[in-house]
């Protein structure tokens, strides 16, 4: 697993070079975020199980074939899967930005998710639709908790949405 200090020191360290002016800038950006994705991080833990009740509500509002007979949360224990897998995506998400990397979405989330994914008969497009929501939702709470210099939080749902939304793997 990798966070952007451990990132750019092997980096540099790979070619020899003492950090530069690029990694100055480039570790100045990351400290001068650093408070703000503790706090976002810690903003969506109280609020966690909230976030995710909400996703899911509003995911199975805009697509209720998905529990309906035959949908891919239909029956309890799906139903129950999506929500658990809903509440990895954002507490990864989490992760993510307090690394200010997104190597541990790789390595503990995606990685072999699409096959199992398909091989279980889980619709991977609401999977990313569900993604886009609870970003949507998480900035709206973390805004409303009065957290600034954000522009961090998105990244970690874009990665997973890009990962898991493409269609050539
Ligand atoms: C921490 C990393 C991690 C992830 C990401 C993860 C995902 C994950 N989701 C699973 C199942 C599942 N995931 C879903 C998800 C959904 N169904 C829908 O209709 C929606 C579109 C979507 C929710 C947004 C469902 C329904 C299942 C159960 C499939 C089945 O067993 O029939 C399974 C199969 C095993 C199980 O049921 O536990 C895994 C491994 N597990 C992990 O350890």
């Amino acid at each position: 697993m990798q966070d952007a200090i451990t990132t750019l020191i092997k980096n540099y360290d790979v070619t020899g070079r003492y950090l530069d002016r690029d990694a100055m800038d480039r570790l100045k950006s990351y400290f001068e975020t650093g408070t703000a994705r503790v706090q976002a991080a810690a903003a969506v833990n109280t609020n966690a199980a909230a976030i995710v009740k909400q996703a899911g509500s509003a995911l199975f509002s805009d697509l209720p074939e998905l529990i309906r007979p035959g949908g891919s949360a239909y029956t309890t224990r799906r139903y129950a899967a999506c929500l658990r897998d809903m509440d990895y995506y954002l507490r990864y998400a989490t992760y993510a930005w307090v690394a200010g990397n997104t190597d541990v979405l790789n390595e503990r989330v995606l990685a072999g998710l699409r096959e199992t994914y398909n091989s279980l008969n889980v619709a991977i497009g609401p999977t990313v639709i569900g993604i886009g929501i609870l970003k949507d939702i998480v900035r709206t709470r973390v805004a409303e908790a009065g957290i600034e210099n954000s522009a961090f939080l998105d990244e970690p749902f874009d990665h997973m949405i890009r990962e898991l939304g493409e269609t050539d793997v």
